[in-house]
């Protein structure tokens, strides 16, 4: 299918699965994490944590830490009072310090730092600092926070922290007019990434520059520079910000480690040395502010009898944990796939963001995106059961058809390409060949005689769309009124810019910097890839390193699934221009004017074949640094000729929305309540594939972390105490190739029309979209026990609930 989208003509590479550079290192062990950066001198630190939910803390005991002989240095809140300023917070109004201030809110959060030798003696010496606390009452409930008594944030007067209100189209008119409203509740537990590699820094202070240097696997560190220089009082050019090569995970945690930087940064100063702070894992787990969305829906369904979507009624509550860190954006993120593929014009959306005694938010995977895509799927599968019309069918007639592409949903966004109904009608063939038939897993006979031993299968297909390259920086832009957002130009809602540097070695390599890092996406082989093919070189004359926060001048990073585009329109610009001073260089050379030479196949030609110069003859030729060059990217994320009223549009327009098919087959032991995904199969769009071995990768990574929370992961806390409950990998579950299915790929090929290749971003897409088809598959078996998914995780022990539920 790659072929229909013809966006790769002429390109040799990009479009194949060329084996990924950086797996070698990573394989053989030779990758480098933050653990090997180890600067002459360097202590070690480490946290003391609260160990309550809710708790005054009256004093905090470091005299014994002090007079022990192996502690270099002790940090309270009342020694960052004295030097540093509180780190920003997601919200005005919520003061923020790198240490408690005063009172503890979560179990975890950081109240003291102690530094020694190693990592051994500072564990030590964190034991020997005593914290007095007066307990209070802890608030754990998201839902029951909205009206306790209790506040996490006296000085805010309440524990909604925001509550946001929007309309589109005629809600209430078509809530009147429908014949029938359904509704329901589903609930979304508290996953994250939980990466494999913890959150990591060492810090250098240099104190003639009064500047700092810190290396760290942080993801995005443009957006965190910013709050650690404010954090630390000093102007972005003293704090250098460098990422190690190698970053073994990240899935949207990694942007919330600045407190780490802040602390350890702080440490450096006061004492003159490296220091070094890397998360073990109940660390990583319990008070690492990387948990992620915790959400209860309550939504509404207006439709008519004869199956016509009509209105939707969408209200959430995101239990944020103890603070609104940024990103708290991502309560907003569902309105780029409002509707997700349906034709629906009104739609009301309101959530309220609570604050409770539980770690804090981060960024995970999808950024809010999945628990809506769930509940939404969930309301669907509810009112076809009420309105008696096959769910599958129920969808399909509501779905956006090829013909309305590019569509804009109500809230503004727009989706690209593709054929919706197409991909479900492929799926479902693709069933009926190899699963519906005879001897296949959902053979009706088969389906049966598993029913009575106890084994209830079924599988339900949906469309499910994936934003991806947001435009711009939407994180201050919601913020904004509304004659400010009315009177925006193109250039101000234009995608944060990319930036690629390249330079030709002395033996007519090429050397390329990326400016942002990461987490494992393949970026390197992607660069290479697309230089190779702009230059005409093979993707192993390309070598590819990253440029520190200092060097590197304008840059976003890896978020919102946003740099298959943007490095490539990176890469085309620096392709152009390298070529581009190749040949004037050459022209120079030879005394010839510039349209006499060409640049070909690696080389610049004079008069076809008279003469020709390598691109080692070249780098030898140049005194001027012609050979080196560099591009900003910046995507034109408005740039959709249908829709001149996107730039109106109050909300982050998304320009690529890929989209799958899932059709996971499961079954449900109805004893045990154990849920099996016995086969997962996909049908996936993400345009021009540039990387086909990539793109699967990430959907198999997707699609794990998909299983994860729709049936294993969950950040538990006791209701009474405010204890965390899943603190080690013993109590939250990853799922293991034990628990992963088969996956059948199929890939159909939908070139975007608004970026460079016709790719669209992927890097979310299983996470997005595998929660919602495995609790839609349960649905579809245990119809006819009258249970649904209508939690997750559904796990064994929710699922054996629901189903005496049933019974009684
Ligand atoms: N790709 C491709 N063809 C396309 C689209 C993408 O070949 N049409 C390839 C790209 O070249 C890139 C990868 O797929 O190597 C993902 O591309 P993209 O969708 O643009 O996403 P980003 O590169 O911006 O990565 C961010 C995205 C996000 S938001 C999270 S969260 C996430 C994810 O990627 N975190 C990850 N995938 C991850 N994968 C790993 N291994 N580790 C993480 O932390």
């Amino acid at each position: 299918g790659q072929e229909a989208g013809g966006e790769l003509e002429g390109r040799s590479f990009t479009g194949q699965s060329v084996r990924r550079f950086e797996d070698r290192r990573i394989l053989t062990g030779e990758a480098e994490y933050i653990h090997d950066v180890t600067p002459p001198n360097c202590l070690e630190m480490a946290i003391v944590r609260s160990v309550h939910a809710h708790a005054e803390v009256v004093d905090v005991d470091t005299s014994a830490a002090e007079d022990h002989p192996d502690c270099e240095l002790v940090l309270t809140i009342d020694d960052l009072k004295e030097s540093y300023n509180p780190q920003p917070c997601g919200l005005e109004g919520y003061e923020e310090w790198s240490l408690a201030d005063g009172k503890a809110r979560f179990v975890g959060e950081p109240i003291a730092v102690v530094v020694a030798a190693d990592r051994y003696l500072a564990e030590d010496m964190a034991d020997l600092v005593d914290v007095t606390y007066e307990t209070l009452d802890p608030v754990v409930d998201g839902m029951a926070a909205r009206e306790a008594d209790t506040l996490v944030h006296e000085d805010a007067g309440s524990n909604v922290a925001d509550n946001v209100r929007l309309t589109f189209g005629d809600p209430d008119g078509a809530f009147a007019d429908a014949d029938r409203v359904v509704e329901g509740t589903y609930e979304w537990g508290r996953v994250s990434g939980v990466p494999l590699e913890t959150a990591g820094v060492v810090a250098q202070y240099d104190e003639d520059g009064d500047s700092f240097h810190i290396d760290c696997n942080i993801q995005l560190h443009t957006l965190v520079d910013d709050t650690v220089y404010e954090t630390l009082g000093r102007p972005a050019d003293r704090v250098e910000l460098n990422v190690p090569a190698d970053v073994g995970g990240s899935f949207g945690t990694k942007i919330a480690i600045h407190r780490y930087c802040n602390l350890a940064s702080m440490a450096a100063e006061q004492l003159g040395r490296p220091v070094k702070f890397v998360e073990d894992r109940i660390e990583n787990l319990q008070g690492g502010d990387m948990h992620c969305s915790e959400r209860t829906y309550e939504m509404r369904l207006a439709c008519d009898d004869d199956g016509t979507m009509r209105g939707l009624d969408v209200w959430f509550v995101d239990d944020f944990g103890a603070w609104p860190h940024y990103p708290v954006n991502q309560v907003l993120k569902p309105l780029s796939v409002l509707t997700n593929a349906y034709a629906i014009d009104d739609v009301a959306y309101e959530y309220d963001l609570v604050l409770t005694n539980k770690t804090a938010q981060t960024a995970y995977r999808g950024f809010g995106v999945d628990p809506h895509q769930y509940a939404l799927e969930m309301l669907v599968d509810d009112a076809a059961r009420e309105l008696g019309i096959d769910p599958t069918e129920f969808r399909r007639r509501n779905l956006v058809t090829p013909d309305q592409l590019p569509y804009r949903i109500p809230s503004g966004n727009i989706y690209d390409s593709g054929d919706y109904p197409g991909a479900m009608d492929r799926m479902g063939e693709i069933l009926d060949e190899n699963e519906r038939c005879e001897g296949g897993l959902l053979d009706p006979e088969v389906v049966e005689e598993r029913r009575e031993e106890g084994f209830y299968r079924g599988t339900q297909t949906a469309v499910l769309i994936e934003p991806g390259v947001s435009g711009s920086d939407w994180t201050d832009r919601q913020r904004t009124d509304d004659e400010t957002l009315a009177n925006r130009t193109r250039e101000d809602v234009a995608e944060l810019p990319e930036h690629l540097r390249a330079e030709v070695k002395p033996d007519g390599t090429v050397l390329a910097w990326l400016a942002t890092d990461s987490s494992g996406q393949g970026h390197q082989t992607l660069v290479a890839q697309l230089l190779a093919d702009e230059l005409g070189l093979l993707p192993s004359d390309i070598e590819v390193d990253y440029l520190d926060s200092v060097e590197a001048p304008t840059e976003y990073g890896s978020a919102a699934s946003r740099m298959a585009v943007m490095l490539s329109g990176a890469s085309v610009g620096v392709g152009e221009r390298l070529r581009e001073n190749l040949a004037a260089l050459a022209a120079d050379h030879w005394g010839v004017e510039r349209e006499a030479v060409d640049y070909r196949d690696g080389r610049v030609e004079l008069g076809g074949i008279d003469d020709a110069l390598s691109l080692a003859d070249l780098a030898a030729l140049d005194d001027e640094g012609r050979t080196r060059v560099s591009y900003d990217y910046e995507h034109p994320a408005t740039d959709f000729p249908e829709f001149d009223d996107a730039l109106t549009s109050k909300y982050p327009v998304y320009p690529t929305a890929a989209y799958a098919v899932n059709a996971p087959i499961v079954e449900v032991d109805v004893e045990t309540g154990e849920v099996e995904v016995l086969k997962f199969y996909t049908l996936r769009d993400c345009g021009t594939m540039l990387n086909p071995m990539i793109v699967e990768g990430q959907a198999h990574g997707g699609i794990a972390q998909g299983l994860g929370a729709a049936l294993m992961e969950e950040f538990g806390y006791d209701q009474d105490s405010g204890q965390p409950q899943a603190i080690t990998m013993f109590d939250y579950l990853l799922p293991s190739t034990k628990n992963m299915p088969d996956i059948e790929m199929e890939h159909t090929v939908h070139p975007s029309p608004f970026t460079e290749t016709g790719a669209k971003g992927v890097g979310e897409g299983g996470m997005i979209d595998a929660p919602a088809a495995i609790a839609c598959s349960i649905n579809d078996a245990l119809e006819p026990l009258g249970v649904t998914a209508d939690r997750l995780p559904f796990t064994a022990h929710r699922a054996r609930k629901r189903l005496r539920e049933a019974e009684e």
